[in-house]
Formats: C-alpha cells, structure tokens, sequence
C-alpha cells in the first residue's frame, strides 16, 4: 500500500497533514519546482528565490529523517511545468495506489486537485489543513446565523479557544479584549536606531537557487540582490526570537506608524514564514504571551501581536475559502481605471508612494500600514480595477498567497467586497500620512493643499472618491460624519476638487 504525498510550496512543516501516518519505507514525498506557479503572476524573484530555496531545504530536511523524497527541480527537461503535469508523471514512475494531499492555500490550486478525485484512476484524500486555530468547518459554524461578521467577534472566539491572554475566570487579560487605539503613535524621529530588515546570509543551496532565479526571472519587478530571507525553520525561528528580543516590547506603539527608508520598524516580518510552514503560529503567540506574563513586554504590544495573528490572519481565512470563488470577482465600488503604471516602476513624486513601492521592490516586504494606506489607499482612491491591484499584490510580496492577500487587498483595502472585511473603506487623504509619517517634510507635494498645482494628490482624490461614490456609502452609518463636511463644501470647491482630481486620475492612468 504506497502512497503519494504531494508537498506544496506553501506547505513546508513536519507536522503538514498530507505527511500524517507516513509510511517511510513504502511512500513517496513529491515535490515540485513547476514553471506555471512561478509565473501566474510574474512573482518578485526575492518570492520564488524564497520559495524554491527553502522546498530544497525542506527536501533535504526530510531526506534526513529516513523520508523517501521525490523532488523535481525547475531545470529538469522532462519537467511538465504545472502541478498536474508533475502528479501524473510521478503516479506513473512510483505506480501508488492513493494520494495524499493537504488542502492548498488558493482556490485554484484545490480545482484541481478536486479535478484529481474525479479523473485519476487512484483514490485522491484531500486533508483539512491543520496548522490554523479555526478549521473551515469551525469558521462556517461561527458564520452561520449572524448578521454581519466582524474580526473583532470572531477573534475573541479564538482568544477563548486558545486560551491566549485570558484569565482563569475567562475574562480578557486586562480587562479588554482589544488596546488597539494604544497602539497608533506615530515615529517622526527616532531617539534610536531603528531595527533593519532581518539578513541570513544564503548557504550553497540558496546561492544555486538565486544564479536559477536571476537566470529565469531576472525580468520581473524587484531586486534579487541582498538575498536575506531564511529558507529553514532553524533560520525563521532566529529571525521570530530577534523579533522578540528587539522589537516586540514597541510593536503595539509603533504599529502603524512609518518612517521614509525602514522597512521593517518594530513589526516581526516573518509573514512569508508562517505562509509557508516554517513557523507555527501557535506556537509564534504562546511565545508572545509568555513575554507579557514574564514582565518582558506589555500587554497593548503582545495583545496587538497576537491579535494579528489569531484574529485578522484566520479572520482573512475563513472569510476567502467561505466566499470563494465569486469573492475574487466582487468590485462593490464598481471602479474600473487601470493600475498606474509607477506601481512597477516607482516612477513617483509623490514621496510616501515612491518609498513603499522602493521598499517593496528591495525587499519583497512592506508592513501594513504601507500596503493599507499608501498604496492600497492610492488604488482605492484613484477607482483601480480590483482585479489589477490584487494581482499586483500577489506578485510583489513573499507572504503573498491568494488566501491571504485576496481578503486583504479586494476586502480591508479596496472595499471591493462591500463591507466584509470593514464597516467602511479605508479611504484617507494626505492628512493621515502626515500625521503617521514624516513623507510629507520631504514631497514635492503639499499636504496641506487640495486643488493647487503642488497639492498632495491624496487630498483632491480623497474628496472625490468621496463624490464618485456617494450612492454606494452615503447610508455607511460610519461614513455620514464626512458625508455631512462634503455636503457643507460649497459647489465651487467641489468644481475645483473634481477638475483637480480628474486631471490627476487622466496623469496617473494614461
Ligand atoms: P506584523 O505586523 O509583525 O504582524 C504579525 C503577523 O500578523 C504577520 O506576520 C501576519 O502573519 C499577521 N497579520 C497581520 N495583519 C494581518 C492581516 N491583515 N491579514 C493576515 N495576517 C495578518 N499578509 C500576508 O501574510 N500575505 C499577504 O499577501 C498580505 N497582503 C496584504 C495586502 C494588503 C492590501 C494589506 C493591507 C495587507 C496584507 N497582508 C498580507 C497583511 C499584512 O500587511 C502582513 O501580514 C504584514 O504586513 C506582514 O508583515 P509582518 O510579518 O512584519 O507583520
Ligand atoms: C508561489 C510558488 C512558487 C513561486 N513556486 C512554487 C513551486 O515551484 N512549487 C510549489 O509547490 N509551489 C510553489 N509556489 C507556491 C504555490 O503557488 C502554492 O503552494 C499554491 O498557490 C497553493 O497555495
Ligand atoms: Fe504622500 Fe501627499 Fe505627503 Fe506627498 S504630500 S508624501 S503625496 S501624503
């Protein structure tokens, strides 16, 4: 009885459910670099080096736990290119007579391996993926029946669940369940170095990977070069406890803050290495709260840290595998302009968007914060088709899985979804770059100008966002305070807001 397992790229942990009850002597692990999940969209070559490297890692790490591994590599000639390629000839080399998967990260992925139960002629068990605090079936469950779903409901189900930060009386440690209003202060100038962006250096196996990844790739947006991502669960968990000993006691302050040139700040940027298995998020909070419980950071830091993670990151789960596939086509704002082309090139005055889009090209990486209110917010305010800013997103990240950028990019910053991921959008103008970053001290703009030739452009899109879209969020009970200072605008302002406005939409889409 030899069974199949197939491994994605995504799934590198020992304790992934497609390698439950392995059989080391009788099955086989397939791994596979294939040229069609490189190039669904033209990933940032930081990503697939990422990727690659540590399947290889992971490979080898199997390999040396007695794992009968078959790994095909991206340059092999007969590779087939494409996951179904690479499961059909490896059932005809190995001859199994079951296979064993793990439920993917994108809805496409699970077509076909839905296509598999149906056409192969061997049993096909797709297993639930384990390494989440909700499983699917737990999500639906706490969907059904409500009115509205809001990630602060659904968090403090997985607070109870997990036990994380609640007292023996099954109240909220500190008496609330969430200080996220403690954490806004802004970082104009800092009184001490900020913490750079986490650096392994690469080993042989990386190295070979980024001369393949610079040789078939080397065309795609962002930099290769600086290669520091850990491609080892050894390499991640360093990176996660440099986190804790430097950053995370200013994590809840500085949360959304931003600082022209500092990438990372006090956030963690181990992402892409709970996305792919390298860290388990469990266990990634259960070492956050010990923190708080030995006095070594606050509560407004670790609550903030596991918030995101319990809360948001399985909130943005359940909400795409609930809502899938139609989810991906919703556009609520109906926006139909075209993604500025400076979003690939960074070819930008404006001084906050060249920095986020120049950090996303370096490093692969932005925080929140960049992709909520700078570049996302931009998107949102100029009408740009969900579709093209979503793909966008899915390239130029390496924590980017549809899963998780779907929700967060169509839902939290785009509003394309109509409300679920947010009571309303995240539309704002210059004012709130100002107030959160020093971008503004150093932009050809003026942030404290709407309609003149140098007026940050933020101001003038932010207002007629607002007129473009009156129908659709005039009623948004959290949207009539702004709609009442719209309606107190004179008509000649708003003229002048919307001549500015168009010309600026006409520049940035042309
Ligand atoms: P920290 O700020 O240190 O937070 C700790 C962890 O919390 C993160 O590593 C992440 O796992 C989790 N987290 C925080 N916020 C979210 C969130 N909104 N959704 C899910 N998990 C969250 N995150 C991705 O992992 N992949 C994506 O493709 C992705 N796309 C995004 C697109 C947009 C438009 C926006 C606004 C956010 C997106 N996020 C995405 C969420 C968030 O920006 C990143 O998880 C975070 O910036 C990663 O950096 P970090 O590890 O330093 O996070
Ligand atoms: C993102 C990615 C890339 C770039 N390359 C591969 C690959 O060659 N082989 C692989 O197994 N996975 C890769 N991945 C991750 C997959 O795209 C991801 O596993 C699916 O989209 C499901 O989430
Ligand atoms: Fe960004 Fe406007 Fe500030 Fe310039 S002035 S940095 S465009 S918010």
């Amino acid at each position: 009885m030899a069974a199949l397992r197939l491994l994605l790229g995504d799934q590198l942990s020992p304790a992934i459910a497609a390698l439950d009850g392995l059989d080391r002597d009788a099955d086989i692990v397939l791994m596979a670099e294939v040229a069609d999940e490189t190039t669904y969209v033209p990933h940032h070559p930081k990503k697939i080096a990422f990727i690659l490297s540590a399947m290889r890692h992971f490979a080898d790490e199997l390999r040396r736990d007695g794992v009968r591994v078959d790994y095909v590599r991206l340059d092999d000639p007969a590779n087939s290119g494409s996951f179904d390629g690479e499961v059909r000839r490896a059932i005809d080399r190995h001859a199994p007579d079951r296979l064993i998967l793990c439920h993917p990260g994108e809805y496409r992925v699970l077509e076909m391996m839905q296509d598999w139960q149906e056409n192969l002629d061997i049993s096909v068990e797709i297993r639930p993926d384990s390494r989440f605090v909700a499983s699917l079936d737990d999500f639906a469950g706490w969907a059904k029946g409500r009115r509205q779903w809001r990630m602060e409901y659904f968090y403090r189900e997985m607070r109870k669940k997990t036990g994380l930060l609640m007292n023996a009386d099954g109240k909220p440690e500190g008496g609330r369940w969430n200080f996220d209003a403690e954490n806004r202060k802004p970082l104009k100038a800092a009184a001490e170095p900020l913490p750079a962006m986490p650096h392994v250096e690469p080993d042989a196996m990386t190295r070979a990977v980024l001369d393949l990844v610079s040789s078939r790739f080397g065309r795609h947006f962002g930099d290769l070069d600086g290669f520091g991502y850990a491609v080892t669960r050894d390499a991640a968990e360093q990176v996660f406890e440099r986190f804790i000993d430097r950053s995370l006691a200013h994590f809840g302050d500085y949360q959304d803050a931003m600082v022209a040139g500092e990438a990372a700040l006090f956030h963690s940027v181990i992402s892409m290495y709970l996305n792919t298995g390298l860290l388990d998020p469990l266990d990634a909070c259960r070492r956050v709260e010990r923190c708080y419980l030995d006095g070594r950071a606050a509560l407004n830091a670790v609550e903030g840290f596991i918030r995101q993670i319990i809360g948001w990151r399985e909130y943005v789960r359940g909400i795409y595998w609930m809502l899938m596939p139609d989810y991906a086509d919703r556009n609520f704002l109906g926006a139909n302009r075209p993604l500025p082309a400076f979003y690939w090139t960074g070819a930008t005055d404006m001084a906050c968007m060249a920095d986020a889009i120049a950090m996303t090209r370096r490093e692969a990486y932005a925080h929140h914060i960049q992709r909520l209110m700078v570049t996302g917010n931009f998107a949102l305010l100029v009408g740009v088709r969900p579709k093209e800013i979503c793909d966008w997103y899915l390239a130029v990240y390496a924590d980017a899985f549809d899963w998780v950028e779907l929700p967060n990019t169509l839902g939290m910053a785009m509003h394309a979804d109509g409300g679920v991921m947010g009571s309303k959008p995240y539309a704002a103008s210059g004012k709130y770059i100002n107030r959160m970053s020093g971008y503004c001290r150093d932009c050809r703009y003026d942030v404290t100008d709407v309609t003149g030739e140098k007026a940050c452009p933020f101001n003038a899109l932010y207002w007629n966002f607002l007129m473009e879209n009156r129908e659709k969020l005039r009623d948004n009970a959290r949207m009539k305070l702004i709609y009442a200072s719209l309606n107190r605008m004179d008509a000649e302002r708003r003229q002048a807001i919307r001549a500015r406005a168009e010309k600026l939409i006409g520049e940035f889409t042309s």
